[in-house]
């Protein structure tokens, strides 16, 4: 398909939207910025709540395809969890059938699957059908993004990509992102490969750089065109000469999802 030209960026005053507003536009994109804050020089952007149901029917009214930010990016209670990311994620995928815009890419994390052990010395890398272990009511609300990203293709069309997105910042802060880690130009390479790959239905990913310390299978983006090229391993000694490898006893160690699986989940880590 022809490379979608503007997009709808929800989430656009947060971390991950702030990176992506001075990645994206290089990769010819005009972006729409969407978020419930202000966003400091940007007078065009839109504020508006994933509650408010009219505006997101007029925010992705005439756009070629939305990357689905917004929403809250750690564990919270279940109640906002429930009106930001469950109720809110279903108000866009509804604005965006309503309005004929077919291509959506949601922002899940590794936290859908965040109880499942991690590799540990030569175990194989996690592949993308291991089962849903959702580590908090965050982790659970984008198992829910992933499933209405399922039920909106298949019973609508809707062409969409979950992307389990590792940790994406400027830099790895632990020896635990060294293995999920994405550099903000891998994620900018993968949401265009998502954007404008030939995806009928709906697709999962992992979404992570090609570190060497990888935990999961990155063959479903690369089938998508996605072809990372950064390593976290430059990194590496630093954090582990500061942190110690990580240590297979420690619970906050033990599975994907790190220290969101303590009681009560940690962060950061
Ligand atoms: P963030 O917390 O920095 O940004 C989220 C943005 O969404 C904020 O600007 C916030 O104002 C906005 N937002 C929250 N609730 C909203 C609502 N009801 N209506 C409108 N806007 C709302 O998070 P970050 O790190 O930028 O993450 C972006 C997305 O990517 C999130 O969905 C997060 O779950 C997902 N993700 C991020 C990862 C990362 O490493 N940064 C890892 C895995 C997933
Ligand atoms: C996420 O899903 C969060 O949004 C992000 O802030 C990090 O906690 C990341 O996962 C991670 O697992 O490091």
């Amino acid at each position: 398909m022809p490379a979608p030209r503007t997009i709808l960026l929800t989430g656009a005053a947060g971390g991950l939207g702030t990176l992506m507003r001075g990645l994206l536009p290089s990769y010819g994109y005009e972006l729409r910025l969407l978020d419930m804050l202000p966003i400091e020089g940007e007078p065009d952007a839109i504020t508006a709540d994933l509650a408010d149901t009219e505006a997101l029917r007029e925010a992705v009214r005439g756009v070629d395809a939305i990357v689905h930010l917004a929403g809250i990016s750690l564990e919270s209670t279940f109640d906002k969890i429930l009106k930001a990311n469950i109720e809110g994620t279903y108000n866009l995928y509804e604005a965006a059938r309503a309005e004929g815009v077919r291509r959506i890419v949601f922002a899940s994390s590794n936290h859908a699957v965040g109880y499942t052990p991690r590799p540990q010395g030569d175990d194989p890398l996690i592949p993308l059908d291991t089962p849903r272990r959702p580590d908090t009511f965050y982790g659970l609300s984008k198992c829910f993004g992933e499933d209405l990203a399922q039920l909106y293709a298949d019973r609508h069309g809707t062409q969409t990509v979950s992307i389990r997105i590792g940790s994406c910042f400027p830099a790895p802060t632990t020896v635990r992102m060294l293995s999920v880690w994405m550099s903000p130009a891998d994620c900018a390479r993968l949401l265009h490969a998502a954007l404008t790959a030939d995806v009928t239905g709906h697709t999962v990913v992992y979404g992570s750089s090609a570190n060497t310390r990888l935990w999961w299978d990155l063959a479903p983006a690369r089938a998508l065109g996605y072809e990372p090229q950064d390593d976290s391993e430059v990194f590496a000694a630093k954090l582990v000469a500061e942190q110690g490898e990580l240590n297979p006893d420690d619970p906050a160690h033990a599975n994907l999802g790190g220290a969101f699986c303590t009681e009560p989940p940690i962060w950061p880590y």
